[in-house]
């Protein structure tokens, strides 16, 4: 089969989001300063430096890079203790639908995580053992929107990239996908991720006719 699926993690097969934004609001109460939902919302996609770069910009402050680096551990561990309770439960609508599909199909898929945690929550919700390969946050040395995580993907794919469907929910993962010049798929907001290649609320609307369309293209 010439066509292969690379995954996006947080936003597309689980919500990870919120358990990052109870972190960082944590996180930004102790500095003393306001953490919305709104302002969680520039954090999706993006690695964990620049996350907490962001963060500090967003509070106005600025620290030691000492500071920063025990920032980062400390965020991390209350961020881990939230996805060691997760579960399969905790699948998105539609998320194992397109992997029986994509079985069905014989279409290989991996993952294409931001997340240096993406292995451990896919072992969380029972997806990992599904994975043909996982490039995450360890992967790469350039964070999306290079195309740097999702070149790799076509790597393990064993396919070109003009050939791998991406699933994104991130404006900056959208961008590397095109950047990688492969079929760019936004799960979320049309307007926001107006540069995909096509656009679905979410994965429940992902159907099999146009799964098969794209291997024909
Ligand atoms: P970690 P994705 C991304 O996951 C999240 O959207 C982003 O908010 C987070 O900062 C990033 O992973 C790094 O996560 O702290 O676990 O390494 O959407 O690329 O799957
Ligand atoms: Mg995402």
């Amino acid at each position: 089969n010439k066509t292969g699926v690379i995954f996006d993690l947080d936003g597309v097969i689980v919500d990870t989001a919120k358990y990052h934004f109870l972190a960082w609001k944590h996180l930004a109460d102790t500095l003393g300063f306001e953490f919305t939902e709104a302002h969680n919302e520039l954090l999706k996609g993006v690695s964990r430096v620049r996350s907490l770069e962001i963060l500090l910009d967003i509070g106005q402050i600025s620290l030691s890079e000492a500071r920063k680096q025990d920032i980062l551990i400390s965020k991390n561990e209350e961020y881990l203790s939230y996805i060691t309770k997760m579960g399969a439960d905790e699948i998105l609508p539609g998320a194992e639908n397109l992997l029986d599909t994509l079985d069905q199909l014989g279409i290989k898929y991996v993952l294409g995580s931001a997340s240096k945690n993406a292995s451990l929550i896919l072992k969380q919700v029972g997806l990992f053992n599904r994975f043909t390969g996982i490039v995450d946050g360890n992967s790469v040395s350039k964070a999306k929107p290079d195309p740097e995580v999702f070149l790799i993907g076509a790597k393990l794919l064993q396919l070109a990239p003009k050939n791998c469907i991406v699933f994104e929910d991130a404006i900056a993962g959208v961008e590397a996908a095109n950047k990688a010049h492969m079929i760019s798929i936004g799960i979320g907001d049309k307007k926001t991720l107006h540069q995909a290649d096509y656009n679905f609320n979410d994965l429940t609307e992902i159907s099999t006719d146009f799964i098969k369309a794209l291997m024909n293209h």
